[in-house]
C-alpha cells in the first residue's frame, strides 16, 4: 500500500513539511480548488500543484476529487459539454503524472454531519450524525453548514435543483450514472488512471435525494457497469460503515481479491443503535469497525494501491478544517503503517 495524506493547498494550516515527517508518507491527496466545477483544470495549475507537492518530497498521484457537475447526475441535454471537460481534465491529469482520480456521485450533497464540533468524553471533538438532529434540518430553509457542502449554492439555486432531482430516482440516477462512465473510463484507461468512485456518505437518501453508491449489491452493480480496472471503488471505509448492513472487512476482502480498489480511505465510526454514529479515533476499540481486519483484507490480497488515514478528530487543542487537522490524522497513519508492518513480519 501507499499511504497518503489529503492536502487542502496553500492555505491548508497543515503544511506539506509536516505531512511529510509522518513516517512512511508517501503521496499527497488534493485537488485544484478554484476552477469552478465542470471546467478544465488548466494545465499550469496543475503542473504548478505538482511541482510544490514534488518539491516537499512527496508524490502527485492522485487527485481527490475532481467534482461531478450537477448537469451530469441529473441527465440534462448539457451533460455532453461537461463530460468532455471532465474527459480533458482526465487527459491533462494523466500527463501530470496522475494514477487515481476519486469522485462521488451523490446528487447536491457530499458527505453529510448533523454537527462538525461534538466534545467526546476524553476532550477531543468530532463529526458526528445524530438521527435526531437530522430530522430537524431542512436543507431549503435552515441554516446548513454541511462539511461537504458547497457553499456558493443560493437558496434558489438549491430550490430548482431539488425540484429536478424529483425527475430522478435511483433507476435513473444510474442510467445517468452509466452514460458517465461509459465515456469516461476509455479515457481514464487511455491516460493510465484509476477512477476510484466514492460510495455516498452516509449510504443511503438523504433529504429525499437518492443515493446509489450505497451496499455490496450496489457496488457489485457499480462495477459490472464497465468491467476495467480503470473503474474502480474508492473504498471508504467510514461511510459504508456507519450503516449496520455492511460488512466492511468482507467488503475489502471481496473487492481486493477482485483488484477494484484504486483507493482506500481508513477510519473509524462509532454506530449508535438508532442509526446516528460518531467519528472516532482509528483504533478498532475506539468505533465499531475492526481495523485490524480490514488492514489484513488488503495485505492478505497485496494491496499495492493508495490508502489514507481518512477524518480525525480534532485533539490537543488543534483548529482548523472539521475532519482534516494534523495530529489524529497522523496518529491514524502510523496506526495503520503499524498494523501493516506487523502483517508484513507475521505473514510475508
Ligand atoms: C470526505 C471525503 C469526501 C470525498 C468525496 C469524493 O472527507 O471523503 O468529501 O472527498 O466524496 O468525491
Amino acid at each position: 500500500m501507499k499511504l497518503s495524506f489529503r492536502w487542502y493547498g496553500t492555505d491548508d494550516p497543515v503544511t506539506l513539511e509536516k505531512i511529510r515527517q509522518i513516517p512512511t508518507m508517501h503521496s499527497i491527496v488534493t485537488a485544484i480548488y478554484d476552477v469552478p466545477v465542470g471546467e478544465v483544470w488548466p494545465m499550469e495549475k496543475i503542473e504548478a500543484l505538482k511541482a510544490k507537492v514534488e518539491n516537499a518530497g512527496l508524490h502527485f498521484e492522485v487527485i481527490e476529487s475532481v467534482p461531478v457537475h450537477e448537469d451530469i447526475k441529473l441527465g440534462r441535454p448539457t451533460r455532453d459539454q461537461y463530460i468532455d471537460a471532465y474527459c480533458q481534465n482526465i487527459r491533462n491529469l494523466g500527463k501530470a503524472g496522475i494514477k487515481c482520480i476519486c469522485y462521488n456521485f451523490m446528487p447536491v450533497f457530499d458527505w453529510t454531519r448533523t454537527q462538525l464540533d461534538k466534545e467526546l468524553p476524553d476532550g477531543s471533538n468530532a463529526l458526528v450524525y445524530y438521527v435526531d438532529q437530522l430530522q430537524k434540518m431542512d436543507p431549503l430553509t435552515g441554516e446548513l453548514s454541511l462539511p461537504g457542502w458547497d457553499a456558493s449554492y443560493k437558496k434558489e439555486d438549491l430550490q430548482k435543483l431539488f425540484d429536478a432531482y424529483k425527475e430522478v430516482d435511483e433507476e435513473k440516477l444510474w442510467e445517468n450514472l452509466t452514460y458517465f462512465l461509459q465515456r469516461v473510463i476509455p479515457v481514464a484507461e487511455e491516460a493510465g488512471i484509476r477512477m476510484a468512485i466514492h460510495p455516498d456518505d452516509p449510504p443511503y437518501p438523504i433529504f429525499g435525494l437518492p443515493r446509489i453508491i450505497t451496499c455490496e449489491e450496489n457496488l457489485d452493480r457499480f462495477l459490472k457497469i464497465v468491467d476495467s480496472p480503470a473503474n474502480s471503488l474508492t473504498l471508504c471505509t467510514g461511510s459504508l460503515g456507519c450503516a449496520k448492513f455492511n460488512d466492511i472487512p468482507h467488503l475489502v476482502e471481496k473487492y481486493a481479491a477482485m483488484d477494484r480498489i484504486g483507493f482506500m480511505h481508513v477510519r473509524n465510526v462509532k454506530l449508535m443503535e438508532d442509526g446516528s454514529f460518531e467519528e472516532s479515533a482509528h483504533y478498532s476499540g475506539c468505533g465499531s469497525l475492526d481495523i485490524v481486519a480490514i488492514m489484513r483484507a488488503l495485505h492478505k490480497n497485496h494491496f499495492t494501491g493508495y490508502l489514507r488515514p481518512d477524518h480525525g478528530r480534532m485533539i490537543w487543542g488543534e483548529t482548523g478544517r472539521p475532519g482534516y487537522g494534523l495530529y489524529d490524522r497522523a496518529l491514524g497513519a502510523s496506526y495503520l503503517t503499524g498494523i501493516w508492518e506487523t502483517l508484513d513480519r507475521l505473514e510475508g
